[in-house]
């Protein structure tokens, strides 16, 4: 899977790619990223990547000729299109279905903006799903774009150590409810013992128990879950 990654920030991601299980990926060749700057595609001799909107107000925003063209030039060098994110706080709101959709793209761009929006030619031209991750402000779309990266190359076959693991991720294959509780050692620690149907080599019961806590947990911490979607589907 590759990522495309439009910012007037490209620094900010160095430290996250050079992360352990992004690294690895990206050395084993499962994923590519590459990381542009909105700012060498300005042609005036300010390189602005922003300006005042037109009927006034507080703020600036993104420039039209800048980002269109920096995703036009960006796209061409590939032969797959890719499939164009706009990170917005306006954007439909990211959860495990839609990390899904993304993930069954092979090349995804990120297009983050800064300053208060962008000039709404961006979207009319460039067309792009807009993605936000949850009802706040962010500075900008930089970590929202982390997110999105560190939620789908859990997805690529061969990223996790453990092929299994993502599927039984909270959200994950269907599932909408949260995970069970885990105990590895020690036994007992502080007074506080791992539940006795963990240690008992029951399978079944240990199975039936699991589904039982994560049916507990969803109904207390995530009460806004629709009730038929708080079971465990293993
Ligand atoms: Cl994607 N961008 C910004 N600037 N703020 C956000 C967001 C994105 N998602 C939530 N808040």
């Amino acid at each position: 899977m590759r990522f495309d990654v439009l910012t007037l920030f490209p620094e900010m991601f160095q430290g996250y790619l050079g992360q352990s299980l992004l690294r690895l990926a990206i050395e084993r060749g499962l994923v590519e990223a590459a990381l542009h700057n909105i700012r060498d595609w300005t042609r005036d001799k300010h390189h602005s990547v922003d300006d005042r909107p037109f009927g006034g107000g507080p703020g600036m925003v993104m420039k039209v000729e800048p980002v269109v063209e920096c995703v036009e030039d960006v796209r061409a060098r590939h032969p797959d299109p890719g499939h164009l994110v706009l990170l917005t706080p306006q954007g439909r709101r990211l959860d495990q279905p839609a990390v899904e959709r993304l993930a069954a793209h092979r090349r995804l761009l990120l297009l983050c903006g800064r300053y208060e929006g962008f000039d709404e030619r961006i979207r009319e031209i460039l067309e792009p799903e807009e993605i936000s991750i949850g009802d706040y402000v962010l500075n900008g779309g930089e970590v929202a774009a982390m997110v999105v990266i560190d939620a789908t190359i859990r997805l690529v076959p061969g990223v996790l150590g453990d092929e299994d693991s993502s599927r039984f991720d909270s959200f994950s294959g269907g599932r909408r409810g949260l995970e069970c509780a885990h105990y590895p050692r020690p036994r007992e620690y502080r007074g506080l013992t791992v539940p006795n149907v963990l240690l008992s080599g029951d399978h079944e019961a240990i199975a039936r128990w699991r589904e039982q806590d994560a049916r507990r947990r969803t109904e207390r911490r995530r009460p806004d879950l629709p009730a038929d979607e708080r079971s465990a589907e293993r």
